[in-house]
């Protein structure tokens, strides 16, 4: 059932309006305690066509002891989803960030490919058929376009692209395969060109990679900027990209407009989600740069894209 429209914030759906303009879906990051806090459920349920787990289904949250796993929040948000009739995008499965300590301490090749195995094949077969995106990789790349340093890129190389890729196709065949990043947002950048050389040689191997997440956590001014930065990244040897954790400082409306735009005009840009509801809840306090304000009302941007579309 959609939430009484009195207790709606917005009267149209942004995801409705970019469904209709061809796009996969127009999605928010939630989680168990903003769904049970404020407007953010009827919001999510009314305007929301998708939800990313902003926390509750990383590494760090689900299994910070070994073989000691805490789905409590996880589940609680791919319930909802499915009980709300919302897509899920799966965030994330391998991050150097929010990692457990026993994984930054194994230092054996062997060891680290398995445990990496067995986290994608555990997280991953436990919501198969219910996730539309998986972000399998999440920031692997250094600002220069090379790997980060991280215990992947230390015990493994390269190869843990591979190891991950392969084994999230196994674990769930009908979910796309992400790899995700931030600073994707400039064409010609040197990490958007370091992102396109490792999709492409890695898509060349035959690794099973279908989509170039973009977070795209930018300032004013840099919306305009983004359909090329898309167009680039559109250029690797990947199905789709998708636009995963958006928000703008201050949330002019004419960068937000510009974003949406971007992602209509390049074809393989199938899908955006912004990274929270409410400024109240933003990770950039004092920023506000999202679609609703710390009192749950809708910006003007979100009036504007709407329009637009
Ligand atoms: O928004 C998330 C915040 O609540 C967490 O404390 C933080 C922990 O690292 O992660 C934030 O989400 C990040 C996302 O998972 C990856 N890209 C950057 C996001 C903002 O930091």
């Amino acid at each position: 059932m959609p939430a009484a429209l009195n207790s709606r914030q917005a009267a149209a759906s942004i995801h409705d309006a970019f469904v209709a303009a061809g796009k996969e879906f127009f999605g928010v990051a939630t989680d168990q305690g903003l769904l049970e806090r404020g407007s953010n459920a009827a919001i999510i349920e009314a305007n929301f066509g998708q939800v990313t787990g902003e926390n509750s289904m990383k590494w760090g949250s689900l299994e910070a002891t070994r073989g000691s796993y805490n789905w409590g929040p996880a589940d609680f948000l791919a319930e909802w989803a499915t009980s709300n009739g919302k897509l899920i995008r799966g965030h994330t499965l391998i991050w150097h960030s929010q990692l457990p300590t026993w994984v930054e301490g194994i230092t054996d090749p062997a060891e680290l490919t398995e445990v990496i195995q067995t986290h994608v094949a555990t997280v991953m077969g436990r919501y198969a058929g219910q996730v539309a995106h998986w972000d399998v990789l999440n920031e692997i790349l250094a600002e220069d376009g090379t790997l980060r340093d991280s215990v992947f890129s230390r015990v493994l190389g390269e190869e843990f692209v591979a190891i991950a890729f392969n084994a999230a196709r196994e674990a769930d065949p009908n979910a796309k395969l992400y790899i995700n990043d931030y600073n994707l947002d400039r064409a010609g950048y040197a990490k958007v060109n370091g992102m396109v050389e490792l999709v492409t040689k890695w898509k060349n191997a035959g690794v099973p990679i279908d989509g170039i997440g973009t977070q795209t956590h930018i300032s004013g001014g840099m919306g305009a900027g983004v359909q090329a930065a898309l167009e680039q990244l559109a250029s690797a040897p990947v199905d789709e990209i998708a636009i995963t954790e958006l928000d703008i400082a201050q949330a002019p409306s004419a960068d937000y407009t510009a974003v949406v735009e971007g992602c209509l005009s390049v074809a393989k840009c199938v899908a955006i989600t912004v990274w929270g509801v409410s400024d109240a809840d933003s990770w950039r306090q004092g920023e506000n740069p999202l679609l609703f304000d710390g009192s749950f009302q809708p910006k003007q941007a979100y009036s504007d894209i709407v329009g637009t579309l």
